[in-house]
């Protein structure tokens, strides 16, 4: 039987997919069991009021929620569930992301997103910290992360020539 889900990935378009699969390819890494799904807050308001009602009861723990432009995936599902939200900013095409990163982090106070970097890095991290989150209650999750640490420190070499 499949473990049900403990992280959200999703994001406003499927074209954001690119950049949100660095988020899920980091749990797959760490065996963290999590959906991925396409919810817009502006194409699909009532799927997005939705997931975040149903979010705890469900068992999520946290949510990565990625989108480009206008922003506001991210910020109303926080308004709508105490669930932590990691917000990734989409590069989108017009602003670069600039737009994106904006949008998400200039939430009012009361309401929060923990905002990550443009595109692919914060995706990444976001999942990173997702494993975080999750290892503060899981000892076998965090000795993983400590592993992954140390193999990525010895990946990197001292000489610059190569
Ligand atoms: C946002 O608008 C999405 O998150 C995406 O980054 C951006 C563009 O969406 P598409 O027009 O590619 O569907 O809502």
């Amino acid at each position: 039987m499949s473990q049900s889900c403990v992280v959200g990935v999703v994001m406003g378009s499927r074209s954001d997919w690119p950049t949100m699969e660095a988020a899920a390819a980091v749990l797959d890494r760490f065996g963290v069991p999590h959906e991925a799904r396409v919810i817009s807050a502006h194409r699909t308001p009532e799927r997005m009021n939705r997931y975040a009602a149903d979010a705890a009861g469900r068992g999520l723990r946290a949510i990565i929620a990625g989108a480009g432009g206008a922003a506001h995936l991210p910020g109303m599902l926080a308004a709508q569930t105490a669930v932590p939200v990691l917000g990734v900013p989409v590069q989108s095409r017009a602003l670069q992301g600039l737009d994106s990163l904006l949008s998400i982090a200039q939430m009012p106070g009361g309401v929060p997103v923990a905002t990550f970097a443009i595109g692919e890095a914060g995706a990444k991290n976001a999942g990173l910290f997702a494993v975080a989150l999750l290892a503060t209650t899981d000892a076998e999750l965090a000795e993983k992360l400590a592993a992954f640490r140390r193999e990525q420190a010895e990946a990197v070499g001292d000489d610059p020539r190569g």
